[in-house]
């Protein structure tokens, strides 16, 4: 990241002015924003920069400008804390459109010099000056969508201007940071710079020299392939799966196309206003600030450094883990048990990297190195120098406990011990080491280089140090960090395993898998649960349901249906069939599992009926609130925040809803206690309503008042 350098710095520092500064640079009005931290665009913060914008212009003796910020970023965008104080537009606001309308107005060139991140608001702001210049390892984005709203500073109405409405769409509606190579590449910026403040000023006086305004509002929208536009919008509708914002920004951008830029940006801050209160934003702005809560790290405990990673196993999520580690650049020793294991596991390490390779998302340098940063091994003493061991062989305590015990031996005492485990007791495999306040779990999600959760288990003992170096691993890895307490299945698959009950029980009552499939996919899951199911493989669960089969309650429904189409070998995609058959990349009903489910229902004695699929909706999303009411009674979850941050980052509750405890503020807690005692009174032992839940509705309380 850019830091400032002598150079940058021009005579006569002035005092900081409601989070914006203007400093000299000879003849150049360098625009300072100081506002951490990550200076966003509050009410202050625009109307300063407005009127440091207007000393530049009435002082004769400064030719242009150029807007810079102090710390870790350029401007990330409008100051969302804002969101729910400010009304949208009013009055006396002064607003990031009278910021841009400010700059387009003004009569001297005007560079953004950025490094950092320069996003939302602060994209928008640069795209108003008269140029760009980036550091090499800074961003742009507007990636507003991801708190449920569209750009509302024109960047809807410029970008397609600027790139092409392809790019604009592709960008504004993924939301994502584009990195400086690619914005110079795209044309989003004008020059990659590492003396970025000098470079910013010597091209806002080569543009005053030259009385040159280039201003993106002028441009003309370039020729674009209009059928492959209109393809790109429909394939955003297709994808929102309900998320209103794409959808709109994609309106938005399809404005830019007919309107002058003036009633584009009017249409744009007319959909930016009225989605901004909305729901959806509400949601997504809680999950930003629930993602960030999980991964606070615990007070005065600071994480022990991180550079030489052991992982042991290189089975599917052993392999995983170790291309998560290699790719954010750690040095990793893959360990397996024998010449031919290893082997096996470097082939499937390389496999992935091939891929990305292939796919063009990693330039050969870059792939060279990340090959070149796994070494694999099959003696765990090559681990005697790690930072970090996790270990990754399959989901068995007494295999698991035996690893534990020899890398006690071998690892350096002051080193973490992890285990990626979904369901077992990591306390059991702590007992199993010296020093077992260093253990803990790192429960990935498959596959662990894609997916962005990373449930962290703390054992009884934990030191906080060895949390927080889980922490800050995540954190390298740019994951989504959780905290759970050690319990079967932890928050994630605890709750899981729940709601699945209460869709084998829906198959029971009358559905179909296709059909419990269908009506969670309406609700905005990506897929179903017994899609998913078939797609990650029946048998891992299958292992813990035979596991927990003696100590089950036998008052408690169960449904045999899995365990039949497991005896059967049918385990989902990698055999061909499981709930489903598979051919040519599709999913068939099957009739055989169909026989299955009615034979159960027989069985059972129940009458099979229709089961609506909002049934099945509001079933599964109580279910997950009453097991999330218990897991926070028991501590599993520090927060109720935690539980939707895991529902929707590692099992695709749909973000816009904001995950299933914030979901239930909405609704109301009483509703939901009113589901669940129906869920009680269908299904006997077991479903009775979690105290939490009752106490909380009964007193008109909200989950979010508990996650402080
Ligand atoms: C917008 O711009 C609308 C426009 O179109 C204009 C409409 C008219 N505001 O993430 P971090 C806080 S919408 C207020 O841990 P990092 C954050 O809560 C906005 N606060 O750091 C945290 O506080 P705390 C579009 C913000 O280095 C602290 O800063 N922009 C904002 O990992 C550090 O954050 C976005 O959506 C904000 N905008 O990542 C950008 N942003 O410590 C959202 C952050 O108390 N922000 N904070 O929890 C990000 O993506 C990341 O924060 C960023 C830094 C990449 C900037």
């Amino acid at each position: 990241m850019h830091r400032p350098t002598d150079s940058d710095r021009g005579a006569g520092d002035s005092p900081r002015d409601n989070g914006v500064r203007l400093e000299r640079m000879g003849d150049v009005g360098l625009i300072l924003v100081d506002h951490p931290p990550v200076n966003a665009l509050s009410q202050a913060v625009r109307k300063a920069l407005i009127a440091a914008l207007a000393g530049v212009v009435a002082d004769t003796s400064l030719h242009a400008a150029v807007i810079a910020c102090e710390g870790r970023t350029f401007i990330a965008g409008a100051d969302i804390r804002e969101f729910d104080r400010t009304p949208a537009g009013g009055q006396a606001e002064v607003t990031t459109q009278d910021l841009v309308r400010a700059l387009d107005a003004c009569p001297k060139p005007v560079v953004a010099a950025i490094h950092g991140t320069a996003l939302g608001g602060g994209f928008e702001v640069a795209l108003a000056c008269h140029s760009r210049i980036i550091a090499p390892d800074g961003f742009v984005g507007l990636p507003e969508v991801r708190i449920g709203i569209v750009p509302g500073a024109g960047g809807t109405q410029r970008l397609p201007r600027l790139v092409g409405p392809l790019i604009a769409l592709e960008m504004i509606t993924s939301g994502r940071h584009v990195p400086a190579d690619e914005a110079m590449s795209l044309g989003l910026v004008d020059e990659v710079a590492t003396d970025l403040r000098r470079a910013a000023a010597d091209r806002a006086r080569y543009l005053a020299a030259a009385g040159h305004l280039p201003r993106v509002a002028d441009r003309a929208v370039p020729a674009y392939d209009q059928p492959a536009f209109e393809a790109a919008v429909a394939a955003v509708r297709r994808r929102a799966r309900g998320a209103i914002a794409p959808v709109r920004a994609a309106e938005a951008i399809e404005a830019a196309l007919r309107l002058p830029l003036a009633e584009g940006m009017a249409f744009e801050a007319t959909i930016n206003h009225a989605l901004r209160p909305g729901p959806q934003s509400r949601a997504l702005r809680h999950l930003f600030h629930a993602e960030r809560m999980a991964a606070r790290m615990p007070a005065g405990a600071s994480p022990w450094p991180l550079r030489r990673v052991g992982v042991v196993g290189g089975g599917t999520m052993g392999s995983g883990i170790a291309v998560a580690l290699a790719d954010a650049g750690l040095e990793v020793t893959l360990v397996e048990q024998d010449a031919q294991a290893e082997a096996a596991a470097k082939a499937r390490v390389r496999a992935v990297h091939d891929r990305q390779l292939r796919s063009g998302r990693l330039a050969p340098q870059a792939h060279a190195e990340r090959v070149g940063r796994i070494v694999y091994r099959h003696d765990l003493k090559a681990l005697h120098d790690a930072d970090l061991v996790i270990e990754a062989v399959i989901e068995d305590v007494a295999v698991k406990q035996a690893v534990f015990r020899a890398l006690s031996g071998i690892v350096r005492r002051d080193a973490v011990l992890a285990s990626n485990t979904s369901y077992l007791d990591i306390d059991l495999l702590a007992d199993e080491v010296d020093a077992p306040e260093r253990v803990i779990g790192t429960h990935f999600f498959s596959p662990a280089h894609v997916m962005r959760l990373l449930e962290l288990v703390r054992t009884r003992r934990v030191l906080p140090e060895a949390l927080a170096t889980g922490l800050a691993l995540a954190r390298r890895l740019r994951k989504v960090a959780v905290v759970a307490g050690v319990c079967d299945g932890f928050i994630g698959n605890r709750i899981f395993y729940r709601w699945r009950m209460q869709c084998e029980y829906a198959l029971e009552d009358g559905a179909l898998p296709a059909e419990v499939d269908a009506a969670l996919e309406a609700y905005g899951f990506a897929m179903g649960p017994f899609a998913v199911l078939d797609m990650a493989g029946l048998d891992v669960d299958w292992m813990m349901r035979k596991r927990r089969a003696p100590t089950r309650d036998p008052r408690e429904r169960y449904s045999p249906v899995y365990d039949w189409i497991c005896e059967r070998g049918r385990f989902g995609q990698k055999t061909g069939v499981g709930f489903y058959i598979h051919q040519d990349g599709k999913r068939l009903p099957s009739p055989e599992v169909e026989a299955l489910i009615l034979r159960a229902a027989a069985e059972r004695g129940i009458t099979r009926r229709a089961v609506p699929a909002e049934e099945i909706q509001q079933r599964v999303h109580a279910t997950m609130v009453n097991e999330g009411a218990r897991i926070l009674t028991d501590g599993i979850a520090a927060r109720p925040s935690d539980i939707d941050v895991v529902l929707v980052h590692g099992y695709g509750y749909p973000a816009w809803r904001g995950g299933p405890m914030h979901e239930a503020d909405e609704i109301g807690l009483d509703v939901v206690l009113q589901r669940v005692e129906t869920m009680h009174a269908e299904n006997g032992f077991g479903w009775e309503p979690a105290p939490l839940l009752r106490e909380m509705a009964a007193a008109g309380r909200r989950f979010r008042e508990l996650n402080g």
